[in-house]
């Protein structure tokens, strides 16, 4: 039987473009999915995907010997400052194993005790800038999210400080990667015709690589000169550690891209898992209350112990839970590598690429049941009772999330500090405005704060 897979209007060669609101693709190709189901086929210039968010399908296209990670569009656009680092390049490619072997010892869970201290360091800065406010003083929470989340991976992978707390306007590292990482994106939705035609933009977007670039090889010189030993984080991995397998160190290029991936998905996706959290804590005092109990029994040292955060188990949940609602890295692309055929029914040839739609898949009422739709931090509480298969805010396979235990250990510790510190108020009711950039984070979402007196 022939079957065709649902496809949208088209409107000549812009194809389905004109579906999308460039600045929210993400929440468009989720109403595409409401109308047109599981499976339906996307087309743009230069651009034929299948876009995937039921949970039967998604299962299959997450099996790895029969698909792969597909450096999609906008991934492509990114190639000009992450070069063939970990997140941009294809599995194929000797770099991608390479860093993989070398890296992965820094990111497992028992790694996370050597980076406490230093996450304290940062998170304590939070904890007085928001001490020191009047009480009418209003908090942008995905702005000091994000300043936060990269002071962090700056200290702990390299042993620099963007000290973002110092600063009335972010790190010009952040200013310059978010208009190109804004640039990197907008690409995929023009004309070929017209990304020549804007000198400008072009002009501007190799500026901002240089001023990434430049900070890049000033954390390389000031580490090569400095003569404190025995430094063991991220960096310098990247410049001492040989792959297992073959005995190769990383070449000075592909250590340049590394660091900037780092950064980069070090941070953005982390702060916007935090700022979800506060939203949605807000949202549901009951929830609140819970985790504020758990942390008043748990935070019982002056400062935050590494066991002491291994057992914040209810603050794992809502992170958890957070994550389903708002995945902040809200999809991946997989290829076919060979013909194949999913769901016993769609045919898909060799090449073809497909992008799992996250948000929709993470609320499938067929595979988290009827209340989908709410955030019930408890549904994680038995591991055996979670659809594991629809749950992929970290992606896929041994292209997964390098970072996940970072990103969970650091956000835990953040969550579980902010509550024992504070009360936070909803000072103005605030509605969720969902901003997409790569990454989803809450839009002008603005809080008040007053001490935390704890109840004993
Ligand atoms: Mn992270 C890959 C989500 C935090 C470094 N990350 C991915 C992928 C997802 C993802 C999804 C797979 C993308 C794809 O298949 O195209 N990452 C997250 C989320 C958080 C996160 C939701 C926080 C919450 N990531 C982090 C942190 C770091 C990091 C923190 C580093 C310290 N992530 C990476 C790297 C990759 C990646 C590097 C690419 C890994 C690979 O392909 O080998």
């Amino acid at each position: 039987d022939k079957i065709s897979i649902p496809h949208p209007p088209t409107y000549g060669p812009l194809g389905n473009l004109p579906l999308i609101d460039v600045d929210s693709p993400t929440l468009s190709l989720g109403a595409l999915a409401e109308k047109y189901g599981p499976i339906f086929k996307f087309t743009a210039p230069g651009l034929s995907s299948l876009i995937v968010s039921g949970h039967e399908l998604v299962a299959e296209v997450c099996d790895v010997t029969r698909f792969d990670k597909y450096v999609y569009n906008e991934l492509q656009n990114v190639r000009a400052f992450g070069g063939d680092g970990l997140f941009t390049s294809w599995t194929h490619e000797p770099n991608w194993k390479k860093a993989h072997n070398i890296l992965l010892p820094t990111f497992s869970k028992q790694a996370m005790k050597g980076y406490h201290s230093m996450m304290i360091d940062i998170a304590d800065q939070l904890m007085l800038k928001w001490a020191r406010l009047n009480p009418q003083d209003t908090i942008d929470v995905a702005d000091d999210m994000t300043r936060l989340t990269l002071d962090t991976i700056g200290l702990c992978g390299f042993n620099y400080r963007f000290n973002s707390f110092y600063r009335e306007d972010h790190a010009p590292f952040v200013q310059s990667m978010v208009r190109a990482l804004n640039e990197a994106m907008l690409r995929g939705s023009r004309m070929k015709i017209q990304n020549m035609l804007m000198f400008k933009t072009k002009r501007q977007f190799d500026e901002d690589i240089q001023t990434m670039f430049t900070l890049v090889d000033k954390i390389i010189t000031e580490r090569k000169a400095s003569a404190e030993p025995g430094q063991t984080d991220l960096l310098a991995r990247m410049l001492e550690g040989k792959d297992p397998e073959t005995g190769e160190m990383l070449d000075n290029e592909n250590i340049r891209h590394q660091i900037i991936t780092f950064l980069i998905a070090g941070h953005e996706t982390t702060s916007g898992l935090l700022s979800f959290a506060i939203y949605f804590l807000l949202k549901h005092p009951e929830v609140l209350a819970k985790a504020q109990e758990e942390v008043d029994r748990v935070l019982t040292s002056p400062t935050p112990q590494y066991e002491e955060v291994l057992q914040l188990n209810y603050i794992r949940l809502i992170l958890n839970e957070s994550l389903r609602l708002w995945p902040t890295a809200p999809g991946f692309d997989v290829y076919a590598r060979e013909d194949t055929v999913i769901g016993g029914k769609y045919p898909i040839p060799k090449g073809q690429s497909l992008s799992v739609l996250l948000p929709q898949l993470h609320r499938d009422p067929a595979a988290w049941g009827e209340d989908a739709a709410l955030f019930r931090p408890e549904r994680f509480e038995d591991p055996s009772k979670v659809p594991h298969h629809a749950y992929k805010p970290f992606g896929n396979g041994e292209r997964a999330c390098i970072g996940m235990q970072f990103a969970l250990y650091e956000a835990t510790l953040v969550l579980g500090m902010v509550l024992k510190h504070f009360d936070l108020i909803d000072y103005d009711n605030y509605t969720l405005d969902v901003k997409q950039t790569l990454t989803l984070k809450p839009g002008d979402f603005k809080i008040r704060v007053r001490p935390h007196e704890q109840v004993s």
